[in-house]
């Protein structure tokens, strides 16, 4: 599948809403690998993916996590992060994306990870920021995106977290995790 059949799919499985989304992620993630080194073309293609389960039926969603072995933890966790875990697996199976980095900047583009790569970092940090956001703290992300691709992403967990928090939600360990890594590794 080229570019442009992934491209067309993608748009089809979402509204146009979250298409627009999409597209802010990938110009940002294009954006944020050129200015930090890292592969634009692998920055797009998870890009492109990042979100493709996005509106998948639920029961759909378990099932894969299920059947195909992925982790059965966070069935005990948040639906809203489910998206992620069935992302990676559909860029594989149905895409046919055989790099590994770009596999995992999708699986982790939610709640990041313990030691994330740079292209993990770039993904989630360019799905905070798109141009499309609009959410209190976003001007700052931005702003620290400038100069430090850590220093960014850890405002965006800070503001995932906070607004869990003023919900009452749960919040996944790992994203707790994640934040404390990238706070250690700027140490
Ligand atoms: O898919 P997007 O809306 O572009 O963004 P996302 O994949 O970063 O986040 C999807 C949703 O997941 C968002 O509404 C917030 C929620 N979320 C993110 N981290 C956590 C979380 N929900 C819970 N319960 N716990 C988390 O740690
Ligand atoms: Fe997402
Ligand atoms: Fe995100
Ligand atoms: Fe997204």
């Amino acid at each position: 599948m080229n570019r442009e059949q992934m491209i067309e799919s993608v748009k089809s499985q979402m509204p146009e809403k979250r298409w627009k989304h999409v597209e802010g992620v990938m110009e940002t993630s294009i954006i944020l690998a050129g200015r930090f080194g890292e592969d634009p073309v692998k920055a797009e293609l998870a890009a492109i993916l990042h979100d493709v389960a996005k509106y998948w039926p639920i029961a759909k969603m378990e099932q894969i996590i299920r059947e195909q072995q992925l982790d059965q933890g966070l069935l005990n966790h948040d639906k809203a992060l489910w998206h992620a875990e069935v992302g990676y697996w559909v860029a594989e199976h149905e895409y046919g994306v055989k790099d590994q980095e770009v596999l995992d900047a999708i699986r982790y583009h939610t709640s990041g990870r313990v030691g994330m790569t740079k292209l993990d970092k770039v993904v989630c940090l360019a799905d905070y920021m798109e141009p499309g956001r609009d959410f209190p703290g976003v001007d700052r992300i931005r702003e620290l995106s400038e100069t430090s691709l850590e220093q960014a992403l850890i405002a965006g967990f800070d503001s995932t977290i906070s607004f869990l928090l003023e919900k009452g939600n749960r919040i996944y360990p790992l994203t707790v995790e994640s934040r404390n890594d990238l706070i250690e590794q700027q140490k």
